[in-house]
């Protein structure tokens, strides 16, 4: 039996980015009440679930971004021989019983998983895309829960968007007080965790002397810049180094 298992020798080689997406969390989420449509408690539970993983996975990714109920995951290494149906199945395993953990719930939730082949120079473009989603998502959210306010249905709210340009959308969001190039950073431009190099100082008993040692921390950037600036092209040059 062992030979029907056909896709267990199917590899990817770093680099690569593992996206992962809530299954049906437009369902889920509106179930557990949470605020539209952004929720700051839930995006919480997104990056502390994916701060769980870089502790306690046993795998190490480069950096992962994180907008909505999506996750991307940058790998320049690979354990379990780089097989794809392990590194499909593990991750979205492993995120889905963090939040799970995270948010208190009482029902299982799931995550899809897809593997994307990058070579070196295209991780700042797969950045971008994924950004420009982020954005693009932000204005549409903001511009359906603005049209349910004023009394559609959720079919009518979705037709209607279709048909309006993002500039008459940031209009009908900001005649009801919100300014689109206002709302929080995270909502706008997503957000990233990554680990971050920092000097720690300390007394060294054998040598009699204090000594600086250099040591990592992972950091939630909740203030990440826009990627197509030079201070967004300089901090993905230096996470992909
Ligand atoms: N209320 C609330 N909903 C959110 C928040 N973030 C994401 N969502 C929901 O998550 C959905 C994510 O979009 P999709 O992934 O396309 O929808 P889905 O229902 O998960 O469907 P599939 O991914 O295709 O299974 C959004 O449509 C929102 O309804 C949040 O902060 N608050
Ligand atoms: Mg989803």
């Amino acid at each position: 039996m062992k030979e029907r298992e056909i896709y267990s020798h199917l590899k990817v080689f770093p680099p690569f980015a593992v996206r992962i997406d809530g299954r049906g969390f437009s369902r889920t989420l509106q179930r557990l009440g949470l605020e539209k449509p952004y929720d700051d408690g839930f995006a919480h539970a997104m990056v502390d679930s994916i701060e769980l993983f870089f502790k306690e996975s046993g795998l190490n990714p480069l950096f992962a971004f994180t907008f909505s109920d999506e996750i991307s995951l940058l790998f320049n290494e690979m354990s379990y021989n780089n097989r794809v149906e392990k590194i499909d199945s593990i991750i979205p395993g492993f995120i889905s019983s963090a939040l799970t953990i995270q948010l208190k719930l009482e029902k299982p939730v799931s995550f899809d998983s897809r593997v994307i082949i990058l070579g070196k120079e295209d991780i700042y473009s797969y950045l971008l895309w994924r950004q420009a989603e982020t954005w693009r998502n932000h204005v549409s959210s903001y511009g359906f829960y603005t049209l349910l306010r004023s009394g559609l249905t959720e079919n009518e709210a979705a037709m209607r968007l279709k048909n309006m340009k993002a500039a008459q959308i940031h209009e009908l969001v900001f005649e009801q007080g919100i300014n689109l190039a206002e709302t929080p950073v995270w909502q706008r431009c997503g957000i990233m965790v990554y680990r971050e190099s920092y000097e720690k100082t300390g007394y060294d008993p054998i040598k009699r002397m204090e000594v600086s040692t250099q040591r990592k921390k992972i950091v939630q950037d909740w203030d990440i810049p826009i990627f197509k600036t030079e201070t967004g092209k300089r901090l993905i040059s230096k996470l992909v180094l």
